[in-house]
């Protein structure tokens, strides 16, 4: 809004100018999210504490009693300080941007479901794993039809280090993106698990694609970079800016230990804008780098299970995800956590460094 009140206003007088340059608005995203989020998470965890709407811990697994009554849902806040945050910043006639807040806010729409069945305990509440993945994958296939029918998107698929390989999946382009965003949603679920051990990670991958899709809306940047150019793409910078602001302002309160946390709401939005970004910025498969700590624990889940029934009850971790396993080995919390934001760190710059290698 304020790009669309005040950018017109540098007629009159040249500061108003710097209303039109993305990275100007991208950085005040990042700090008006931050500062909403510190702001209204505090009033919003005494009134989860006053409703009694805290978590329910599972019995078994590694000993999480005391987090029990620990307030949930804090992905309502960050969702509403990213929607608020974009509008402000962002320039509301980007397609791309209201593409993005729409996968946020229905995919945090599932989450709540989930969530709100389980601090209600209304067992009849929320929908069943089946018809979540059918609900995300349907999200995911509009989100993509909508790209390609109104945006400046084709169907061909970028491949890290590889300049001129861009094989044209066509209708592929669908299950591929869906597998993209509901597996990128379902992972920073899997991986919300220890206090701040999502949102640290999450905040790495969406700084990298706050690079990656300023330079694919770049059209000299990303030619001589060797990018898929997508007019309009770097936009998107902003609504990455908002994401990074209300991750951080998230984490002052879900550091170890927690005073609340993202919930469902949180988590799934969470990801599937991730898997949003990497889609539209073309940097699909620079996700499973950049998000490894993610992939990281859902493949860990995939080899339990499938391990567990293929041996008939053995184990290869000593429980997933993968965070699990180092607590049965006696790490204590803070210091796996800070451990996953390191591994993180290093593959969003291992991520960023691709840009030279192609
Ligand atoms: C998402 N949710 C946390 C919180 C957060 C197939 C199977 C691997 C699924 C998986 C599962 O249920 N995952 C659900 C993880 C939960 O966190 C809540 O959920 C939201 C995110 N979706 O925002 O509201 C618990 O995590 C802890 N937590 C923190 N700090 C935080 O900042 O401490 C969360 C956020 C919270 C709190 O204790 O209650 C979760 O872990 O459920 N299942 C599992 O992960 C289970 N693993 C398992 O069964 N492994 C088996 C097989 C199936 C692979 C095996 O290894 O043999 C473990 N999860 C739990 N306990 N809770 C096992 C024991």
């Amino acid at each position: 809004m304020l790009y669309h009140l005040l950018y017109p206003l540098h007629e009159w007088h040249v500061f108003f100018n710097v209303f039109r340059y993305i990275t100007f608005r991208t950085i005040y995203a990042v700090i008006t999210a931050g500062l909403l989020v510190y702001f209204l998470m505090p009033p919003f965890i005494n009134y989860m504490k006053k409703r009694q709407f805290g978590q329910v811990i599972r019995e078994i697994g590694p000993d999480h009693q005391h987090k029990a009554g620990t307030p949930t849902m804090g992905g309502l806040v960050i969702i509403g300080a990213v929607v608020v945050t974009v509008l402000l910043w962002g320039n509301l006639k980007n397609l791309y941007l209201w593409l993005c807040l729409g996968v946020l806010v229905v995919f945090g729409f599932i989450g709540f479901l989930d969530d709100w069945r389980k601090v209600t305990r209304k067992k009849n509440l929320g929908l069943t794993g089946k018809q979540k993945l059918l609900l995300q994958g349907l999200v995911a296939a509009l989100f993509l039809y909508l790209a390609l029918k109104y945006g400046t998107f084709d169907t061909r698929l970028a491949v890290p280090f590889f300049k001129n390989f861009r094989p044209d999946l066509g209708l592929l382009y669908f299950p591929f993106t869906v597998l993209v965003i509901v597996g990128s949603s379902n992972a920073v679920n899997l991986t919300d698990g220890l206090d701040g051990l999502a949102i640290g990670p999450f905040v790495v991958v969406a700084l990298v694609y706050m690079l990656f899709v300023y330079l694919a809306g770049h059209a000299k940047l990303a030619a001589y970079l060797h990018l898929p150019y997508v007019p309009g793409a770097g936009e998107l910078s902003v609504f990455c800016g908002a994401l990074v602001g209300a991750g951080l302002g998230f984490l002052w309160y879900n550091a170890y230990p927690a005073e609340i946390f993202m919930g469902d709401v949180g988590s799934l939005s969470l990801g599937a804008s991730l898997g949003a970004l990497a889609v539209i910025s073309k940097q699909e498969l620079l996700l499973v780098l950049a998000g490894g700590v993610f992939v990281a624990e859902a493949v860990s889940v995939m080899l339990q299970v499938a391990f567990f029934k293929l041996t008939g009850g053995r184990r290869i971790f000593l429980m997933a995800p993968l965070h699990h396993h180092f607590e049965k080995k006696g790490w204590p919390e803070p210091k796996i956590i800070v451990r996953f934001w390191i591994i993180a760190s290093f593959l969003g710059l291992i991520a960023v460094s691709t840009l030279k290698l192609r």
